[in-house]
């Protein structure tokens, strides 16, 4: 693949939509052509399924849950990520599988060695397309949800408040120290500006390494 694909990972209210947004700006202005994407969604389809997927007033179980952001996961590489990365473009996207694997995964109760199962389907899902790097934005819980009830969005997992949020922590750390080559935890408890810096520099060494 000609192009480079980086994805946002983390707790709710971390930041990743705003940090997204300006790391594209400033790698627009470094040159580079770039494509920014969320899941789930990116496409009409996957837009749809996110959703149904997230309106907290729908119950569905884990299984359910995992098939729908598969499903929205393979067209979104389908029809967005691969002809973007095909095409030479960096991508930037807010969550991707690690998403999964942590929410559907870790955060749900199931164990490192039990995550083969939801490794498998992605895999599956995504033809086999892995991020060339992964910065995980980490801090307090605590803090984190203060940013995101002064927005006063609710959705199925911010309904489930803090206790899924530490569960959710140590799932994005325990997948990120066992993946070291392609995730790096950025701590996301500074000011937009900083969070913003420890991002570029995370992706800059890299660019660098690449050349
Ligand atoms: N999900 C899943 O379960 N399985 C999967 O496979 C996938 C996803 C792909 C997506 O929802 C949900 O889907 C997500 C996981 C699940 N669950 N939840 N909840 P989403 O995209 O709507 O939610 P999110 O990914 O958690 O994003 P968010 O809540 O929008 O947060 P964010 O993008 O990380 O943060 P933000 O919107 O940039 O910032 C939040 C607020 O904080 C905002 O008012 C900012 O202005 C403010 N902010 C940002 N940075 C700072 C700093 N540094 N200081 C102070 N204030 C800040």
């Amino acid at each position: 693949m000609k192009g480079l694909f980086i994805t946002l990972e983390g707790l709710d209210g971390a930041g990743k939509t705003t940090q997204l947004h300006k790391a594209a700006e400033l790698l627009r202005q470094q040159g580079y052509e770039v494509v920014e994407s969320r899941e789930p969604g990116g496409t009409e389809l996957a837009e749809q399924v996110r959703a149904l997927v997230l309106d907290s007033a729908l119950p569905l179980n884990n299984t359910t849950q995992t098939l729908l952001y598969l499903a929205a996961r393979s067209e979104h590489v389908d029809k967005l990520l691969r002809p973007a990365l095909e095409a030479g473009k960096i991508v930037l996207c807010d969550r991707f599988s690690d998403s999964t694997l942590a929410y559907q995964g870790l955060a749900a109760g199931k164990t490192l060695e039990e995550l083969q199962e939801l490794r498998q389907l992605n895999a599956f899902a995504t033809e086999g397309l892995v991020p060339d790097l992964t910065l995980v934005l980490d801090g307090d819980p605590k803090l984190l949800l203060k940013r995101r009830d002064a927005r006063g969005v609710t959705d199925r997992y911010e309904e489930q408040g803090l206790e899924l949020q530490y569960k959710l922590r140590s799932a994005f750390t325990a997948l990120a120290e066992a993946e070291p080559e392609r995730m790096r935890i950025i701590n996301a408890e500074g000011s937009t500006d900083q969070v913003n810096a420890a991002i570029m520099a995370g992706i800059n060494d890299f660019l660098e390494r690449m050349q």
